[in-house]
């Protein structure tokens, strides 16, 4: 029985690889989460910046709490199976006065992952819309084998390396994954998926966060890291992460700093970049 998907919508997911919406938190608590990354970011002077885009769970309790959310893990559980580890988390921040977007991509591409028991819960904290540049799915597209991407380093392009699939995608097929503040979309690692720049007078803000099943591992050779947030780890493929004892302890930066670094090493494989910073938004691990 899954627990907050219908056994139909599984289904779809598996099908399609896809899901919204899921209705994971109220609109005021989707409001609050927006509050306190809104005070961080006004506590250090703007918005968060290079290795902070990355597993900012590790530094900031209540992002570790969401990362942890029981209705997400439900949802994600419904799709993964009960053993559950935390991979990685972006925001997705397009500012109303830039040009960011996101071009066709597999997120797969530069991971490294073993395999694609992979799964992003993308939690809006402000309402994704046509306007405001919703994601959108080629649906089925997670059953094609890994397609060529081409890396532009586009500046508002919010991906790593502003990479864009090398084939083209049935525009007119795909799905818009419009969101309320407070609801989820679930896609699969393989999915081809992009969205368009914001074009109202507020931000548009969504945190991705990845999960993945621990048989999966990290093949590229750079060690690795994840957070078990439900059932049990039976491989050992990662290091465990640790949940910050506080906002932004001093043992959680040291750990943050260690984890982000190493994992350039096969995000940027086979560049000669570092933290590629889009002037579009914020720079995203993805
Ligand atoms: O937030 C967006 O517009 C795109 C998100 C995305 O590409 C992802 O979560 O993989």
């Amino acid at each position: 029985m899954p627990k907050v998907l219908t056994a139909d919508q599984v289904r779809h997911y598996h099908e399609d690889g896809f899901h919204f919406p899921v209705s994971a938190l109220s609109e005021a608590e989707a409001a609050e989460c927006r509050r306190k990354l809104e005070d961080f970011e006004a506590s250090q002077g703007g918005a968060i910046t290079g290795r902070q885009k990355t597993k900012l769970y590790l530094l900031l309790t209540w992002l570790n709490d969401l990362v942890r959310h029981p209705t997400i893990l439900d949802a994600v559980e419904d799709v993964l199976g009960p053993d559950i580890l935390c991979w990685q988390s972006s925001f997705f921040t397009k500012e109303p006065d830039k040009k960011g977007f996101v071009s066709w991509h597999q997120d797969a591409t530069y991971w490294g992952l073993s395999s694609p028991d992979v799964c992003t819960a993308w939690v809006a904290f402000t309402p994704s819309t046509l306007e405001s540049g919703a994601m959108k799915a080629a649906p089925g597209t997670h059953k094609l084998e890994q397609l060529p991407h081409k890396d532009t380093f586009d500046p508002d392009n919010l991906l790593t390396r502003g990479q864009e699939l090398g084939v083209d995608v049935d525009e007119d097929a795909a799905v818009d994954m419009v969101l309320k503040a407070g609801e989820i979309s679930l896609h699969h690692v393989m999915l081809a998926h992009a969205s368009a720049p914001n074009v109202t007078d507020d931000r548009r803000i969504g945190f991705a966060i990845r999960y993945i099943a621990p048989h999966v591992s990290q093949i590229t050779g750079v060690p690795d890291s994840a957070m078990l947030v439900r059932g049990e780890d039976r491989y050992n493929n990662f290091e465990m992460e640790t949940p910050p004892l506080s906002d932004l302890h001093p043992d959680a930066i040291a750990l943050h700093d260690r984890i982000t670094a190493t994992r350039e090493a096969f995000i940027y494989q086979g560049t000669d970049k570092g933290a590629h910073r889009g002037d579009g938004g914020v720079v995203i691990d993805s």
